[in-house]
């Protein structure tokens, strides 16, 4: 470290200053050298892959450059920093949108070029992270990416799943679920950070030492699994700000009992190692069964606890006082899944640092904020609290101690409402004796957010209707939002271009609001046609796509019908499919004289059922069944096609956005963030009733 010494700090900055240029020269030199050196392939023999890779490490270069830059910034600033705990991440692929928000994109284009590459195709080599299931995983990777371009000193905290979402096979129109080896090939994008691990403690008992002439409870682990920390740095569009995604990953704390395996019992002696690698090993765990749930809950705890031990590390670099916590220190839980923080932070600051009960409560409700994404209460997470006591002894206390806090209070506030007290309670009696995490989040969380304006108000009118009385201070709604960076700059090139054209700037990519411009020129007849040519172009692309992918030819005259979600019986693509049949036999039983009228369309069905939802699955065969028989009728033609690719109440829905902001007609519930979209767009430009 070099410490105070401020002369050989000027001397480290001045030989790393310009140490990366991104000129043509350069990045072609630095691509090669990546070859050589990194991919260990001879430079004058390398393939696509090999060369994405090469590629790959040179941009993560400059990421790393910027991202310690950043966190050398914020370390002297020691600002109040923000912390994103999720439990999941859709980050999706890495290398367009990081060469975009780095600025630097059509160099490396051009040095690609002069070796003989297209961007676009090595672009195409890269897999998916897909450490997420739906909405809530793909809003924390936009999230991140718009912390980092409004500069906040954020960091993102998840789990580093081995295994993402399952990949999705279609055979004879059944969906098959695969492993999701995205790291097979190593992952250019992250980096171990081996001196950066903690210990997880699990199960065991709690007991009571006097300390001092205080009372205080030891926990005495039966199990210890190491986190270790992997750093994915996030550039900022327009700025050095480089935020870092800190995933945890299950490493043993001993690697196996040698003296087991010396005594031949080479299946126990690696058992601590693969429970450990468990933890992080599967996104979304089949939690139907006891072993299921108990590891769905042993992750929860394990990103949390290694997150919170880092968050506090960090902060008493600089400070003793934990006074100061509050003001240095933000937490938002993204949903209930990482709501174990609450109790967790309870415990370091009791337990560990000694501070009092109510100093600490104090703590922690500043540091805490909840967003919560469910509609219903079946969709909100409850624990056993025998198989929380069984791995989390100690928290299972401090959460008693809390819940009796609470009701204590509560009972000053209104009374002896049995009913009430036991609906606000975190601890729901009943068959199964269990923790309500959204009330713990809620009653320790100084904000608790909805996702879009009809969903806020429905969690202080039903879901949350007796927090709201208590706490109507709490409640807020902060809509769902969608990075432009990725959903037009990244996925649709052509119609950055026109954008940028028309508002005569690149500022749009970062301030979205400035889209609004384009109305002055809607009528502009030279926009228009623009647009309709940007529309034909991207018509192509997924044509080329669908043929690539099913064999089934489109013509791009026809309107392409798309929805693309998860499968889901309220998100209604049994409805859909149903309409597609209904259109069908429509058009058969028409006179040939009058399909003239038939608007040709092409219907693209995409997304992945659950393993478990047997329904979701076969609405999946149904669609497979449907495009069977409409693809192959030549009678039909061109005037209906239905494509089926892989990959309702909602509580705010992200789909549409994406598909609105590439300039589509959106056919949608009136329900979520299309309330919402109605307001933006203009209520000129809906049609009524369709
Ligand atoms: O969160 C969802 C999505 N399924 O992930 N819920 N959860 N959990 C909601 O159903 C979506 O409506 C919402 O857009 C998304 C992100 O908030």
């Amino acid at each position: 470290s070099l410490g105070s010494d401020s002369a050989k700090a000027e001397r480290m900055f001045r030989l790393m200053d310009g140490f990366l240029k991104n000129d043509s020269i350069s990045l072609q030199q630095d691509i090669l050298r990546h070859v050589e050196y990194t991919v260990a392939r001879s430079r004058f023999n390398f393939d696509d892959f090999e060369a994405y890779q090469a590629l790959a490490h040179s941009v993560r270069d400059r990421l790393i450059e910027r991202s310690h830059d950043t966190q050398l910034y914020f370390k002297r600033k020691d600002p109040k920093r923000v912390y994103f705990l999720s439990f999941e991440y859709l980050m999706g692929r890495s290398l367009s949108n990081s060469v975009i928000n780095l600025g630097i994109r059509d160099q490396y284009a051009d040095a690609l070029s002069q070796l003989g590459f297209e961007f676009e195709v090595l672009a195409e080599q890269e897999g998916d992270a897909a450490l997420g299931n739906g909405g809530l995983a793909r809003l924390s990777a936009c999230q991140m990416d718009s912390m980092a371009t409004l500069d906040y000193p954020a960091w993102g905290y998840g789990l580093r799943y081995e295994y993402g979402l399952f990949r999705q096979v279609i055979l004879d129109g059944f969906q098959h679920e695969q492993p999701d080896f995205w790291l097979n090939f190593g992952n250019p994008w992250e980096t171990e950070r081996v001196h950066v691990t903690y210990p997880v403690k699990f199960y065991g008992v709690v007991e009571e030492e006097n300390l001092n002439g205080e009372k205080c409870n030891v926990w005495i682990p039966g199990e210890v699994v190491e986190a270790v920390a992997y750093d994915n740095p996030i550039p900022g569009y327009g700025t050095r700000n480089t935020i870092t995604l800190r995933l945890w990953a299950g490493k043993p704390s001993d690697q196996h009992d040698m003296e087991a395996y010396n005594t031949g019992d080479y299946i126990n002696a690696v058992v601590c190692r693969q429970k450990a690698e468990n933890i992080s090993s599967v996104l979304y765990p089949d939690d139907r069964s006891f072993q299921g749930k108990e590891l769905r809950l042993k992750q929860q705890y394990f990103f949390v606890s290694a997150s919170i031990q880092d968050i506090i590390r960090r902060f008493k670099e600089a400070h003793s006082n934990f006074d100061e916590f509050p003001e240095k220190v933000a937490l938002q839980l993204n949903d209930t899944h990482p709501s174990l923080a609450i109790a967790e932070v309870m415990r370091v600051l009791v337990d560990k640092e000694h501070l009092g009960w109510n100093k600490a409560w104090d703590i922690a409700c500043k540091i805490f904020s909840f967003t919560i994404h469910a509609v219903i209460a079946e969709g909100l997470e409850k624990i056993p609290v025998d198989l929380l006591g069984s791995l989390l002894p100690r928290h299972l206390q401090i959460i008693y101690e809390i819940n009796f806090k609470f009701v204590e209070e509560l009972k000053k506030r209104i009374g002896l409402d049995y009913n009430r007290l036991s609906r606000m309670s975190i601890i729901e009696e009943g068959a199964v004796k269990s923790i309500r995490m959204a009330n713990l989040a809620i009653v320790c969380s100084h904000t608790v957010n909805g996702v879009s304006k009809v969903h806020s108000e429905l969690l202080k009118a039903k879901l949350f209707k007796d927090f709201y009385e208590l706490w109507p201070q709490k409640f807020q709604c902060k809509t769902n939002g969608v990075t432009q960076r990725r959903w037009i700059v990244v996925s649709n090139p052509s119609l950055c271009a026109l954008i940028s054209k028309w508002l005569g700037t690149e500022a749009w990519i970062r301030d979205v609001d400035l889209l609004t411009g384009l109305r002055a020129y809607a009528a502009d007849p030279d926009l228009q046609q623009e647009w309709m040519m940007v529309k034909k172009v991207n018509k192509m692309r997924l044509a080329e796509y669908i043929e690539a992918m099913s064999g089934v030819k489109v013509s791009l005259d026809a309107m392409f019908d798309v929805q693309t979600k998860r499968i889901h019986e309220y998100k209604r693509q049994l409805l859909n499919i149903l309409g597609i049949i209904h259109r069908y036999d429509c058009i058969k039983n028409m006179e040939k004289s009058q399909r003239s009228k038939v608007v040709p369309r092409v219907c693209i069905i995409g997304g992945k059922a659950a393993p478990g939802y047997e329904i979701a699955k076969k609405i999946i065969k149904l669609c497979h069944a449907v495009a069977e028989k409409i693809n192959n009728d030549t009678d039909v033609g061109d005037l209906l096609k239905l494509h089926i690719s892989t990959a309702g109440h909602e509580a705010s829905g992200t789909g549409s956005m994406k598909f609105l902001m590439n300039g589509c007609l959106l056919l949608a519930t009136e329900d979520g963030s299309t309330v919402e979209i109605v307001e933006e767009i203009g209520a000129d430009n809906l049609i009524d009733d369709v």
